[in-house]
């Protein structure tokens, strides 16, 4: 038996409140490709080109090719080992929640119900009109490929997706109630997120401001490494099952 899950177990164990933040890698043994790293989606394309409110403006058909291409991709993915056993650990705890990083609606898929978006959803459009219905309430959209693109709204105007692009502000209420879970949480499980981008990268910081203890668990070291109280390498869909067991 490999220390560190025990070693997880037990600060698990004497846990009430724990959270979980994860990044795109809970998703890759579901097949959706992650954005750093050797496979990650910024090796073929540059985030700037693709992520952004300037690369939207300038080239809307571009950026929605590749949210159709995602979309594609995602609709097919089905929940792995990692997300089930997140839903697992929602059951155990006594106050639990999941934040995400992740548009791909996995998480929901699974079956988790207590889960904070940071970045929004990919399967949810809001028109581009700040005068617009649509602004403010962004529509369900599950259409694969989306025939017509980039899509348009009933005011005419462009619709988008409900994403957070570089340079955005991420949706008060998710990255409020992040801040609060981060600051009051016991401990903070963090999985698959290179733990490059902010504010979501600080999150796991603030837990261990605040006298909680942060796990790791990820292919390789990361930022966040040499800073969190366990550092677990390898796949989520086989070092979160085997933490679950050791629980049940
Ligand atoms: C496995 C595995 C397996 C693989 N098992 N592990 C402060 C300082 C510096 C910069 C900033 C700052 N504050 C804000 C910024 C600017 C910017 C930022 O952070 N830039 C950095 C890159 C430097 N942040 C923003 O612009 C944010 N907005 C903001 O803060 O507004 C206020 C503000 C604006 C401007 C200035 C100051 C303040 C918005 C960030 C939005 C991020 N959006 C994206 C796209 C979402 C839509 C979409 O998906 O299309 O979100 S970018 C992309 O990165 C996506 C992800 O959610 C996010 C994080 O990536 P993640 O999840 O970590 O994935 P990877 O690929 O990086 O890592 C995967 C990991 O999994 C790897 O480590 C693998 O090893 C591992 N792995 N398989 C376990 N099986």
């Amino acid at each position: 038996m490999n220390s560190k899950f025990v070693l997880s177990a037990n600060i698990l164990k004497d846990a009430e409140f724990v959270a979980v933040l994860t990044g795109a890698g809970v998703s890759a043994e579901s097949g959706v490709p992650t954005f750093r790293g050797k496979d990650g989606l910024w090796k073929n394309f540059r985030a700037e080109d693709l992520a952004s409110p300037e690369a939207f403006k300038k080239d809307p058909k571009l950026v929605w090719e590749w949210y159709n291409w995602r979309r594609g991709i995602i609709s097919k993915a089905k929940p792995n080992p990692a997300h089930m056993a997140l839903v697992e650990l929602e059951k155990i705890f006594k106050d639990f929640y999941l934040i995400t990083q992740n548009v791909d609606g996995l998480h929901f898929k699974a079956g988790n119900k207590k889960v904070v978006e940071l970045h929004g959803n990919l399967w949810r459009l809001k028109c581009i009109n700040k005068n617009c219905y649509r602004f403010d309430n962004p529509i369900y959209n599950y259409e694969v490929p989306l025939k017509k693109i980039p899509p348009t709204c009933e005011c005419g105007y462009l619709m988008r997706p409900d994403v957070v692009w570089f340079g955005e502000s991420l949706p008060p209420d998710a990255i409020n109630k992040a801040y609060e879970i981060a600051e009051n949480c016991e401990v903070m499980l963090v999985v698959g997120t290179s733990a490059v981008v902010q504010p979501a990268a600080s999150l796991p910081l603030i837990v261990a401001q605040n006298g909680g203890k942060v796990i790791e668990i990820n292919l390789e070291p990361t930022y966040l490494s040499s800073v969190v109280n366990l550092s677990i390498l390898g796949k989520a869909g086989e070092i979160l099952p085997r933490i679950l067991d050791l629980l049940m």
